[in-house]
């Protein structure tokens, strides 16, 4: 578990150039780990700083993940996670989400309706329950036993673009664009604990009731803690195919640095997706030793990487197809 002191000598230890000495990177096993928070799209950076200050007070590195993907599920200004998410095609905001602690143990809710923090009701499926995953009225039902309010998520802009969708009906997902905007969050404490969370409004006038990658642990996201973590955006049918954040991290237990084991999980995807140049992938990966990376099919993908308290950059990752 993390604590504030160890939190704040890491941080402190790590200073503002964010780089690790190669002699921390060569060992996955770091005798003095410092804080790392990893997560996708532009929407990381206020994620990321959530999931640091939830260390910085103390919080647990599951504390963190949650915190920081709450951000953009409570922001109605996004319209690919949680609250002011796109709809399904019949007018429902159905969210994906999950989340995975150091242990191994994991909670998800899939076509959850009329909640705000999906992501929330999914570490309570995790912690309070025997199960794993909880789909549809029985999440909701869940949620709603554990206090949660039900509220209606289609906000005026979302329902806007919802109206304007339906003229033309293109059941057709775009590359980059709003409806692959997934936060994936990967996180590390100063002891070397790991935990990740992901979650999705999913893909925007997606049939009612299809779920994608974002809640299904292997596919989404995955995290070991003696190994590291994976994530994933972008077309959830195609990263199921290849069980994506699970690879990544298969990856690094051969020995494969971050970067490129999201780049062997993108080209094995193009491998079994025809379709491959017309949808975007992209998967961030954290090892156990706060090495980071990330790597997409398409042009456009970025990820925001935080390292210490002033030092949360978004970069933009390499890919496969130029
Ligand atoms: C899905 N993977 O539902 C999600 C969509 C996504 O960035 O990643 N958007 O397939």
């Amino acid at each position: 578990m993390s604590n504030r002191r160890t939190f704040i000598k890491q941080a402190a230890a790590l200073g503002t150039s964010g780089m690790f000495s190669a002699s921390l990177a060569s060992s996955l096993v770091s005798p003095s780990p410092s804080p790392v928070v990893l997560s996708t799209w532009s929407h990381g950076i206020a994620a990321n700083t959530a999931a640091w200050a939830a260390l910085k007070e103390g919080g647990t590195i599951v504390d963190a993940v949650e915190a920081g993907v709450k951000i953009p599920e409570s922001d109605p200004g996004n319209m690919s996670v949680g609250l002011g998410g796109l709809p399904d095609r019949d007018g429902h905001v159905s969210l994906d989400a999950c989340i995975m602690d150091p242990r191994g143990n994991c909670g998800a809710v899939a076509a959850l309706e009329h909640i705000e923090n999906p992501v929330s009701v999914a570490r309570l499926v995790m912690s309070d329950t025997p199960h794993v995953m909880l789909v549809g009225e029985g999440a909701l039902a869940f949620a709603l036993t554990k206090g949660f309010k039900k509220q209606d998520l289609l906000t005026e802009k979302s329902r806007k673009a919802w109206e304007v969708w339906k003229k033309t009906s293109r059941y057709h997902p775009e590359i980059n664009i709003e409806n692959h905007d997934t936060i994936g969050l990967l996180a590390m404490d100063g002891e070397g604990q790991l935990a990740g969370a992901c979650t999705t409004s999913g893909l925007a006038f997606k049939m009612r009731g299809r779920v994608g990658d974002s809640p299904i642990i292997g596919a989404g996201l995955f995290v070991d803690n003696d190994i590291g973590g994976a994530t994933a955006t972008g077309m959830g049918e195609a990263v199921i195919k290849i069980a994506g954040s699970h690879t990544v991290v298969e990856l690094m237990r051969q020995g494969y640095e971050p970067e490129a084991a999201c780049r062997m999980a993108v080209e094995r995807l193009m491998k079994k997706e025809p379709d491959y140049r017309n949808i975007q992938i992209g998967f961030l990966a954290l090892r156990k030793d706060g090495a980071a990376g990330g790597f997409a099919l398409q042009k456009g993908f970025n990820y925001a990487l935080m390292r210490a308290e002033n030092n949360n950059r978004l970069i933009d990752s390499g890919f496969k197809l130029k």
